[in-house]
């Protein structure tokens, strides 16, 4: 049986399901849900104000792994899910989590809008640059001249680049972590989910399975400049771009109103505005 979340003194344990991770021995997403149980023992997280909301996937299946609620939505949907959630309940401590397939692909038109929305949520994306639960297709983050079944005679289209892509988009927060690095990215996650925003934070979590990067991505893993201010919005993208380096840490972070601050400022003007309510609208055609 799992254990309570002692509301005072929560662990990293106390947080574990009674559901054991199916994901294959070795997985990326193994580091990227211990960073998040750290995190959330370090924020005292009450499991009860807590909602974790994934899309399909095998970084999908995240949310049975996390005491917490959870909502294993479908193929793409995770923003606008946890944008419900969120709306629905400004007090709860809301995570997306899902692939980059999940999240770059069919999901990919939902990112600008969650971006320049800056809902109060942090978004993980555990990017292993392959469709990892249908078994090895390539991704929007797959390289130039990856080969699957899907492309057998190598990739030929360009990567997306998802920190150069946030930034433009307008997220207030910006972070890239690595799974093998997993009190490093627990230190990120924590940044994130203490941002008042739309926290977006690339987990770099390779699948052993269908694209064995554990070999090639840590001699790319780099620090940010020790001087860089994350602030400083055209630097952080200047930095995203050269995706030779793989720099961990917080390219951006600013603050400014969230998405519910302004939509509880659009109640009290409606409200104070004298006109009639919906139901006295509805009500006319009754
Ligand atoms: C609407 C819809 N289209 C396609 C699928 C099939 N499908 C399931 S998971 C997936 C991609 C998984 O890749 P990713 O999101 O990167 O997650 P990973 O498994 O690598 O964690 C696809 C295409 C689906 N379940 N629903
Ligand atoms: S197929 Fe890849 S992403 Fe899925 S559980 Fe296995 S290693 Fe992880």
């Amino acid at each position: 049986m799992s254990t309570a979340v002692d509301a005072q003194a929560p662990t990293p344990q106390s947080y574990k399901t009674d559901e054991h991770p199916i994901w294959c021995p070795g997985c990326g997403d193994f580091g990227v849900l211990d960073s998040l149980y750290k995190s959330l023992a370090g924020a005292k997280v009450d499991p009860k104000n807590l909602v974790v909301v994934s899309g399909i996937g095998c970084s999908g299946r995240t949310p049975g792994f996390i005491k917490s609620y959870g909502f294993h939505s479908v193929h793409g949907r995770v923003l606008p899910v946890a944008l419900g959630v969120k709306l629905a309940n400004p007090s709860l401590t809301v995570i997306g989590v899902g692939g980059d397939g999940d999240g770059f692909a069919i999901g990919g038109g939902h990112i600008p809008h969650a971006a320049r929305r800056n809902m109060d949520m942090t978004y993980i994306i555990m990017d292993n640059s392959t469709y990892g639960l249908t078994k090895g297709q390539y991704s929007p983050t797959s390289p130039v001249g990856f080969q699957a079944g899907s492309t057998p005679y190598g990739n030929i289209e360009q990567p997306l680049n998802p920190i150069a892509m946030l930034i433009s988009y307008g997220a207030s927060f910006v972070g890239q972590g690595y799974s093998g690095k997993p009190r490093e990215l627990a230190d990120l996650i924590s940044r994130a989910m203490a941002h008042p925003g739309f926290a977006f934070v690339n987990v770099i979590s390779p699948c052993i399975t269908f694209y064995n990067t554990y070999k090639a991505i840590p001699p790319r893993l780099t620090e940010l400049p020790a001087d860089h201010d994350p602030s400083d919005q055209a630097k952080a993208f200047a930095l995203a771009l050269h995706t030779d380096r793989l720099p961990l840490g917080v390219f951006y972070q600013s603050r400014r109103p969230t998405f519910e601050e302004g939509v509880a400022e659009v109640i009290k003007k409606a409200q104070a505005s004298g006109r009639p309510r919906l139901e006295e609208i509805f009500a006319e055609f009754s």
